[in-house]
């Protein structure tokens, strides 16, 4: 049977921006109106790439970020970060990129830099909002950061939120377990020929934690 990894993956951004509910859309398909959901912190969701398993282990803030007074544990060990802004709150990019990615690299280690996603949440409201943020402009920003192409999603109606993860796993994957030795990883190499299975939420977890090696990454400046 395949090996079993957890990776930790912590999501950041600003209040409101949607990060509770990308969590709760993800792991257990849920969506809420309510504004001040309850913080979740450490759910799992298992996944298999290419016949290893893996569980994500999503780290949500529990409120701090209104006091951007996030502490060194939630980022210790984080295999994986989402950074979150709206996309019909300018706000809460200017905020990612002045205050959220500076803080995780602050907490990061530079010869370990881990991947990085910029994810712009609530898509679904780009028609009635007036000052939205454009894609583009966030590709500007990730390019500049040679990071990924950002991703839009939306919690609310499930838009992009399993490919996020999917790419995130994808990445994790080739990092950490691609041509590692371990049952049935047959060598493949291009990004196309991941495949993923779905397991159900599970309450907990299980597998070793796999360290950080060839972290040759997104080459993130602290200016
Ligand atoms: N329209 C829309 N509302 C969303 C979306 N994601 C979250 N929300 C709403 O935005 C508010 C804040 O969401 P929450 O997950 O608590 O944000 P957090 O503070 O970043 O964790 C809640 O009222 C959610 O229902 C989305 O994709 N579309
Ligand atoms: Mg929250």
């Amino acid at each position: 049977m395949a090996e079993q990894t957890k990776f930790k993956i912590v999501l950041l951004g600003d209040k409101d921006v949607g990060k509770t509910s990308i969590i709760l859309r993800y792991s257990l398909n849920e969506f809420s109106e309510r504004t001040s959901l309850t913080p979740i912190s450490e759910q799992y969701k298992k996944l298999s790439v290419n016949g290893r398993q893996m569980v994500l282990e999503l780290w949500d803030t529990a409120g701090q970020e209104r006091f951007k007074s996030l502490e060194t544990h939630f980022f210790r060990e984080a295999d994986a970060a989402i950074l979150v802004y709206s996309v019909e709150e300018r706000e809460s990019f200017h905020s990612l990129t002045s205050y959220w990615m500076k803080e995780l690299i602050r907490y990061v280690h530079d010869d370990d830099m881990l991947p990085i996603l910029v994810v712009g949440n609530k898509s679904d409201l780009y028609e009635e909002a007036s000052e939205t943020v454009s894609l583009a402009e966030v590709t500007e920003y990730t390019n500049a950061y040679e990071l990924p192409p950002p991703i839009e999603t939306s919690a609310k109606t499930n838009h992009n939120i399993q490919k996020l993860f999917n790419l995130v796993a994808t990445e994790l994957y080739r990092r950490h377990l691609h041509n590692k030795p371990a049952g049935d990883v047959s060598g493949q190499s291009s990004r196309e020929k991941v495949s993923f299975e779905d397991s159900p939420p599970s309450p907990c977890c299980g597998g070793p934690k796999v360290k950080s090696d060839s972290m040759a990454a997104a080459n993130v400046s602290k200016n």
